[in-house]
């Protein structure tokens, strides 16, 4: 079949961990399978408002019999709106969106787009299935991960199947689609070595997510495999010399990574990855370091322990920050630090502690987010509760730049002028002149 997976980049703020464009990896593992299961796959890639003109020329030169969205919630009112000009212009084109909006929100999602299916949960042998389906014009609609709506309106969600169990089964990221927009011979490859996570943090999906198949949720691939990605990757971009390894729980698991850390080290790489403070002791820094891990994004989210204990469900110390980035930068490792502003309960002396944590940790970069409340999250629930969102429909928003909840300690022109101040405020010492009087104005503004 001719497969045209579609993915919408409008109006991200960080969309990838450099600040360049990254794959979707949801579709680029779809799209390894697809193909390796003999069919087409071609990307329609949106980065415009003006949805129309890219989606039009696709359909024009590839003709697709098949249109697969992949959508975060923010990203969603743009898949919505492409899927009805699609669906206008090409009637008889079966369209299926999956991605974290669709697991977490299916029966609204089905209701809102022009799909004739969407899935929750891995997409890959559901997608699989409705191609072949599709292809010898068999009934595809007990096909488990797919929910459908009667002609009536009746929403059928089929049961789900167990999260994919051998990772290593599943055919590598098929780059090749993203080949005209991620510049892949200029920025770092992204792999993936596991999938879930064991933490329950109240504004991530991952807890929601775990609860939605049978099965275990955090998965790893082998050693083997793993490297043999590695290699691929290698002997098609001669040039490769950095990995970044997009995983959310580095080292989880102590007996794989104490294989997988000198296999690492041996391909003559170096790599960067996303490292949780207190997931192993101190040490396991050195080990990075010595496999030639030379970049490390480490979430901070708040430098006020009572918010990360009782409102992220984050329980490491500001002790525990603080050794985590010296020792970083004692073994010549360059940091990256994720805070989140406007979190629920927060006032601006409480994000004051944000800022004296940053300063004192001194990571080479730093991203502040404004928070916002995604679906299916603890914290969205308790935003619910607090009466802090606005009703209906929020529509596309400036999503981590500027805040949906309306928090009575912390008016929304404040958290602005911390927004606005941040980059300038995060280099000053914490004692200096200079950030006393700004945080005297600031928390006066
Ligand atoms: C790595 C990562 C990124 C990477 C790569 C994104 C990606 N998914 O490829 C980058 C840095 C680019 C990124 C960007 C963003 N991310 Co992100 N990201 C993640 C993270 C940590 C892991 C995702 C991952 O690699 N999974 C492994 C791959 C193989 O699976 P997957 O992409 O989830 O896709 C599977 C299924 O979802 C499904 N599926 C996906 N698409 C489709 C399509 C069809 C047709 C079908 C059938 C199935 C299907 O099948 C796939 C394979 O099994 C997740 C957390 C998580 N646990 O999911 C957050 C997460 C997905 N990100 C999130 C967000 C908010 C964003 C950003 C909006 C942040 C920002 N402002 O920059 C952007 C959105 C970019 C965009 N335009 O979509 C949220 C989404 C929450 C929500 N409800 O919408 C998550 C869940 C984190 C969280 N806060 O909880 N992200």
């Amino acid at each position: 079949m001719r497969i045209l997976l579609a993915y919408t980049n409008i109006n991200v703020r960080g969309a990838s961990a450099g600040g360049f464009p990254a794959m979707q990896l949801g579709i680029a593992s779809i799209a390894g399978l697809l193909k390796a299961r003999g069919h087409r796959c071609e990307l329609l890639l949106v980065t415009e408002a003006e949805l129309w003109p890219a989606a039009r020329a696709k359909l024009e030169a590839f003709d697709p019999e098949l249109v697969a969205y992949t959508a975060v919630t923010t990203q969603f009112p743009h898949v919505r709106e492409l899927s009805a000009r699609i669906r206008q212009a090409r009637p008889g084109l079966f369209q299926i969106c999956g991605g974290p909006h669709t697991t977490l929100s299916p029966e609204a999602a089905l209701r809102a787009g022009a799909f004739d299916a969407v899935c929750v949960g891995e997409g890959e042998y559901p997608m699989a299935e409705l191609a072949e389906a599709l292809a010898a014009g068999d009934d595809w609609r007990g096909i488990a991960n797919l929910c459908w709506r009667e002609e009536g309106g009746e929403v059928h969600r089929n049961a789900p199947r167990p999260f994919v169990e051998d990772l290593d089964a599943l055919p590598f990221f098929d780059r090749d689609l993203f080949a005209d927009y991620v510049d892949l011979a200029r920025y770092p490859h992204v792999i993936v070595t596991t999938r879930g996570c064991p933490f329950r943090c109240t504004y991530c999906c991952n807890h929601a997510f775990g609860k939605l198949a049978p099965g275990r949720y955090l998965r790893w691939r082998s050693v083997g495999n793993i490297i043999a990605e590695i290699e691929q990757l290698r002997r098609r971009w001669g040039g490769l010399s950095h990995l970044y390894i997009e995983d959310e729980t580095v080292g989880i698991d102590r007996r794989l990574w104490a294989e997988l850390l000198p296999a690492l080290k041996r391909t003559g790489l170096t790599f960067g990855t996303n490292y949780r403070i207190g997931i192993r002791k101190p040490e396991f820094l050195e080990e990075l370091r010595e496999a030639n891990f030379v970049r490390l994004n480490i979430g901070i989210e708040s430098g006020n322990e009572w918010i990360r204990t009782h409102v992220l469900k984050r329980t490491y110390s500001n002790e525990e920050i603080l050794d985590t980035y010296r020792r970083a930068r004692e073994l010549g490792m360059d940091t990256k630090a994720y805070n989140l502003i406007a979190l629920p309960h927060e006032t601006p002396e409480m994000f004051e502690d944000t800022l004296r944590v940053n300063q004192l940790a001194r990571p080479g970069h730093t991203v502040l987010n404004v928070f916002y409340p995604y679906p299916g999250t603890e914290l969205d629930r308790q935003c619910d509760e607090l009466g802090l969102k606005p009703a209906g429909d929020v529509g596309p928003i400036r999503e981590r730049t500027e805040s949906i909840l309306k928090l009575p300690d912390f008016p929304a022109e404040r958290i602005m002028a911390y927004v606005r101040a941040w980059k300038q405020l995060v280099r000053l010492r914490p004692d200096s002149k200079w950030t006393r009087l700004r945080r005297k104005w600031l928390l006066r503004a």
